[in-house]
Parts: structure tokens; sequence; C-alpha cells
């Protein structure tokens, strides 16, 4: 089986939200030498991505977006030990990451954060619907010089501008680099918050990262 058979069948596995099978085709795709990494974004989110658009044309219905998200979580966590560790001994930067307020969608931030993490951040998921006001104590807490903020729904994307703002007020701007993303966000969505990036996936954010702190 080619890899690209292989992404195309674990992404069919999380469309029929079938766990066991998601968790075979992981197995076979390690064996072959396939990354990690490679396999949750071409694989395992090609197929949520799919479940996405299927649910916004109302083909199916938020049980199966569920199943469908039980199914993802099994096979991240079944990859997790599998992430590259070619991060260097002195840590990259610290930050701080997690879903805004109000938004309960935390699938993509934590490949997010474990994908930082294995590039040699340190990172601190708080995790999902987090309130405002903690995202800056973990800041500060942490004395950490990131933040990323998610957010999958377009009612939930002003926390990030709102983060932003006590930020400043905090007198913690300067020192805080600042990036978004979830579905709803844009590069144009950035700029006009004033943030410092925008990435699509976790790949991307991994190398804007690097770009914004190394
Ligand atoms: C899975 C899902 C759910 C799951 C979430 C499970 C979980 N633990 O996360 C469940 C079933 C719980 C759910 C609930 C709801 N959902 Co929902 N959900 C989705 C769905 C289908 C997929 C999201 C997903 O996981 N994608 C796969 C991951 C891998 O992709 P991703 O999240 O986009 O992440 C990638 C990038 O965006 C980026 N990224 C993500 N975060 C970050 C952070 C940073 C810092 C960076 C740099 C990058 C980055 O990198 C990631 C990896 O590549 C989307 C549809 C869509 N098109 O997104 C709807 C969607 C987001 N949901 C939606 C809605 C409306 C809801 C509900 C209100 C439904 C309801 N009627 O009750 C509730 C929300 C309740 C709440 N208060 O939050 C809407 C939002 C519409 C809007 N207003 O904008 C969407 C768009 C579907 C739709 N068209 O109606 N949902």
């Amino acid at each position: 089986m080619s890899k690209e058979e292989m992404f195309k069948e674990l992404s069919d596995a999380i469309v029929s939200c079938k766990q066991d099978l998601v968790l075979a085709v992981i197995e076979k795709a390690k064996s072959e030498g396939i990354a990690a990494p490679e396999i949750i974004e071409k694989g395992l989110a090609a197929g949520m991505n799919e479940v996405g658009i299927m649910f916004e044309r109302g083909k199916l219905f938020l049980p199966h977006v569920m199943m469908a998200s039980g199914a993802m979580e099994a096979g991240v966590k079944m990859l997790e030990d599998d992430m590259p560790t070619d991060a260097p001994s002195d840590k990259l930067g610290v930050i701080v990451n997690g879903t805004v307020e109000g938004d309960v969608h935390d699938i993509g931030k934590s490949i997010v954060s474990t994908m930082l993490q294995s590039s040699g951040f340190e990172v601190h998921d708080i995790g999902r619907d987090v309130p405002l006001q903690d995202f800056i104590a973990k800041i500060k807490e942490t004395d950490a010089n990131m933040v990323g903020m998610s957010a999958l729904m377009t009612t939930t994307m002003p926390g990030q501008k709102e983060i932003i703002e006590m930020l400043k007020e905090q007198g913690l701007r300067e020192k805080v680099k600042v990036m978004v993303g979830g579905a709803p966000a844009t590069q144009a969505w950035a700029d006009k918050i004033g943030a410092d990036c925008y990435a699509e996936n976790a790949s991307e954010a991994v190398a804007k990262a690097k770009e914004l702190l190394v």
C-alpha cells in the first residue's frame, strides 16, 4: 500500500468513526516508518476536515462529529510518544497555548501544542474554554515569551483580540509574541487584531514560532 493510500484509509476511518481501524492503520503506517506529524496532518486531520465539511453541508450530525473526534483523539494519543525528539537541549522559548473562553474545540490546538513541544519549545497547554484572564495569569507565572490562541468559532474569535488588549494593558505586549490559529482565523484577521502571526496548521505554527523566537 502506498503512503497516499494509507493516508486515505486513515482519513476514511476517521470519517466513518472506526476507532479500531484508525489505530490499526496508524500501527501499519508506523511500521512503514512514516513520521508521526505526517500521519497526524495527512491522515487524521484530513479526515477530521472532511467531517467538518460534511457537517457544514448537513450530511452528518453532531453525534457523528463527536465520535469522529473521539477516534481522532485516540489516534493522536497513540502517536504522542513517536513525535520527533530532535529538540535541542536548550529550550527554544516558552509558549502558553490554549483555546479561548466559550470554545470547547481543542483537537487542533492540542496537535499544535504537541508539535511545538517536540520541536523544542516549553509548552504550557492550558486547555479549552479558558477564561481570558487565565491566559495572562499563565503567561506571568511561566514568564512566557509567546502565547498561542485557538478559536474555532466566529463567536469566540474576539477573545483573541481581547487577550492582545489585556497584554497591552499589563505592559506585556512588547515581551510576548502572539500567534493565532483555528479554522476561522486568517492572516488578515491576525493583522487586524495586531497579532504577530497566524498559522494555518501545526507544522506552520512550529515554523512561525521558530521565526519569531529563535
Ligand atoms: C470536531 C468539531 C466539534 C467537536 C469538538 C471536539 C473537540 N474536542 O475539539 C464537538 C462535537 C464537541 C463540537 C462542538 C460544537 N461545535 Co464544532 N466543529 C467541529 C469540526 C467538525 C472540526 C474541528 C476540528 O477538530 N478539526 C480538525 C482539526 C485538526 O483542525 P483545526 O481545529 O482547524 O486545527 C488546525 C488549524 O486550525 C490550526 N490551529 C488550531 N488551533 C490553533 C492554535 C494556534 C495558536 C495555531 C497557530 C494554529 C491552530 O492547526 C490545527 C492543526 O492543523 C468543525 C468544522 C470545521 N470546519 O472546523 C466544527 C465547528 C467549528 N463547530 C461549530 C459549532 C457551531 C459547534 C457547536 C456550537 C455545535 C452545537 N450546535 O452545539 C459546539 C460548540 C460548543 C462550544 N461552546 O464550543 C461550527 C462553528 C461555526 C462558527 N460560528 O464559526 C463549525 C465550524 C461547524 C459548522 N460549520 O457549523 N464541534
